[in-house]
C-alpha cells in the first residue's frame, strides 16, 4: 500500500477478568510485529513503522457473572495491509479472532485506502434510474418454489411475480445450477418476459439470478449471465468470501447491479461476544465490497436482528461521502404487508421490501400476493392506513386477514 503515517483503526468488544490496558496492548503487537517471545531490539528499531497502537480503552459495565467487558480501539499502520479484504482482515481480527471473547465492532479506514475497495457499481440513484421508480420503497419477490422445477414451472412462477407488479425479482439463494432450469436459460427466459411486460406495461423489472459455481469460474459465468441478458446478479457472499464481490464490483466487464444475500453470515455476527458486528458486516463492509443491495434481517418477522442494528445497518449503507455510491437497504425474512408501516417508519423511502413466503402464501396466489404489498406501499407513502388502503384492494384486505397488521 505505502502510505506512510497513514492508520486505520479497529475497535473490538473484549470480555473478560484483567488488565484491558495489557489486553489492547496485546492484540496490538500480536497483530503487527510481535509475538508471545521477545524480539531483538534491533528488530524492533526497524519495525517501528509497522507497530499497532492502542488508542483508546473504554471500559464498560460488567455483566452478572463479573465478567468485565471493554472497548478496545486499535490503530494498525496502512502500510501493513494490501487494499483487499484478506489482507485487511487477517491484519485487525486474524489470529486475533481466536484470542478469547473478542468481537470486531468497528473499522475505519482512512480516505486513500477506502478509495481502492469498489463500493457500488449503481447506487440507489442508479438502481432507481434503471427501474423508473422514485417515489416509494421498492418491492422485491423471492422465488419461493425453485428447486426440482423445470424451465416452465418457473416461467409460470415468474410470470405470476411480474403480474403482481414488483420491481424485482430475486432467485432464492439456495438455487444452484440446475439441469431442469440451467441460470442461462433462466436469464433469456425472464429477462424476456421482462422485455415484454416493460412493453406491455411500461414497467422495468430486474431479474436476480443466483451467481454460482466454483470460485475460479464465477467472474466468467457472470460474464455470461450478462451475455445472456442478465439485469442483475445475486451472490451468497459470506459462502465466497468478501473478496470475491471485491472483485465481480471492481470487473469492468461486469456492469449489472450486485446484490449480497447474507446466508452464512449469522455464523459471524450472531453471538454477542465473538464474531463481527452485523453494522460493520452488512453495513461497511458489504457497501466497500461492492453491493448495489444487501440483504440482512429486518428487526421483525421470522428471522430478526435487534432493531438498533438494523438501523445501523441502513445508516451505514445510506451515508453520502465522496468516495462510494450508497447501497439498497434489503432487511428480511418473514416480511408480509402488514409488517410496511413499521418498515417504513423505519428505513423510509430507500429500501426495499423484500418478501417470498409473504407473496407466495397468499390466499389468492402470487400475483395478488404482489398487488397486496404494492397497495400497502402505495399507502403508506401517501399517509393511508393498511385498514383504509384495504377498502380499495381485496388483495390487501385479504393479506391482513391472513398475517394482521403489525405496530410497535
Ligand atoms: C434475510 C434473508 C431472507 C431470505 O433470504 C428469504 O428467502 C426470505 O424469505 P421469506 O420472505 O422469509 O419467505
Amino acid at each position: 500500500m505505502g502510505e506512510e503515517n497513514s492508520f486505520l483503526t479497529a475497535t473490538y468488544l473484549v470480555s473478560g477478568v484483567g488488565d484491558f490496558y495489557k489486553r489492547a496492548e496485546k492484540i496490538a503487537l500480536g497483530l503487527t510485529v510481535g509475538t508471545w517471545t521477545g524480539l531483538s531490539m534491533e528488530e524492533k528499531d526497524k519495525l517501528i513503522k509497522h507497530l499497532g497502537k492502542v488508542e483508546e480503552v473504554q471500559v464498560l459495565p460488567g455483566d452478572e457473572q463479573g465478567q468485565g467487558k471493554a472497548l478496545l480501539t486499535i490503530s494498525f499502520p496502512v502500510l501493513n495491509v494490501t487494499p483487499d479484504f484478506p489482507s485487511l482482515l487477517t491484519t485487525i481480527f486474524g489470529k486475533g479472532s481466536m484470542d478469547g471473547k473478542i468481537r470486531l465492532v468497528d473499522v475505519t479506514l482512512p480516505e486513500g485506502l477506502r478509495r481502492e475497495f469498489p463500493g457500488p457499481k449503481f447506487g440507489i440513484e442508479g438502481i432507481r434510474n434503471l427501474l423508473g421508480v422514485y417515489d416509494r420503497p421498492l418491492l422485491m419477490s423471492i422465488f419461493k418454489q425453485c428447486i426440482g422445477l423445470n424451465l416452465e414451472e418457473l416461467n409460470k412462477e415468474y410470470q405470476s411475480q411480474l403480474e403482481g407488479g414488483v420491481d424485482l425479482i430475486k432467485d432464492d439463494e439456495i438455487f444452484f445450477q440446475d439441469d431442469e432450469a440451467p441460470a442461462i436459460q433462466r436469464v433469456r427466459s425472464f429477462e424476456e418476459k421482462n422485455r415484454r411486460h416493460y412493453e406491455k406495461t411500461g414497467k422495468k423489472v430486474l431479474y436476480a439470478v443466483n451467481l454460482t459455481g466454483p470460485v475460479t469460474q464465477l467472474a466468467d459465468q457472470a460474464k455470461r449471465l450478462i451475455d445472456a441478458g442478465a439485469s442483475c446478479l445475486l451472490l451468497n457472499v459470506f459462502s465466497y468470501g468478501l473478496d470475491v464481490l471485491h472483485q465481480l464490483a471492481a470487473d469492468p466487464n461486469i456492469q449489472v447491479p450486485l446484490m449480497a444475500h447474507p446466508a452464512v453470515a449469522g455464523a459471524l455476527y450472531q453471538s454477542p461476544d465473538y464474531g463481527i458486528a452485523s453494522p460493520l458486516l452488512f453495513g461497511k463492509f458489504l457497501r466497500w465490497a461492492g453491493a448495489d443491495f444487501v440483504l440482512y434481517p429486518s428487526p421483525y418477522g421470522s428471522v430478526a436482528l435487534p432493531e438498533k442494528e438494523a438501523l445501523q445497518i441502513a445508516q451505514h449503507l445510506r451515508q453520502t461521502d465522496r468516495i462510494h455510491r450508497d447501497a439498497f437497504p434489503v432487511p428480511s425474512a418473514g416480511i408480509h404487508p402488514g409488517l410496511t408501516p413499521l418498515l417504513f417508519e423505519d428505513f423510509g423511502l430507500d429500501f426495499i421490501v423484500n418478501a417470498g413466503g409473504g407473496i407466495h402464501g397468499h390466499e389468492e396466489g402470487s400475483a395478488a400476493g404482489g398487488r397486496a404489498f404494492l397497495h400497502a406501499i402505495e399507502a403508506i407513502v401517501s399517509g393511508y392506513t393498511l385498514e383504509e388502503a384495504s377498502n380499495y384492494s381485496p388483495e390487501l384486505k385479504q393479506a391482513i386477514k391472513q398475517w394482521g397488521v403489525h405496530s410497535r
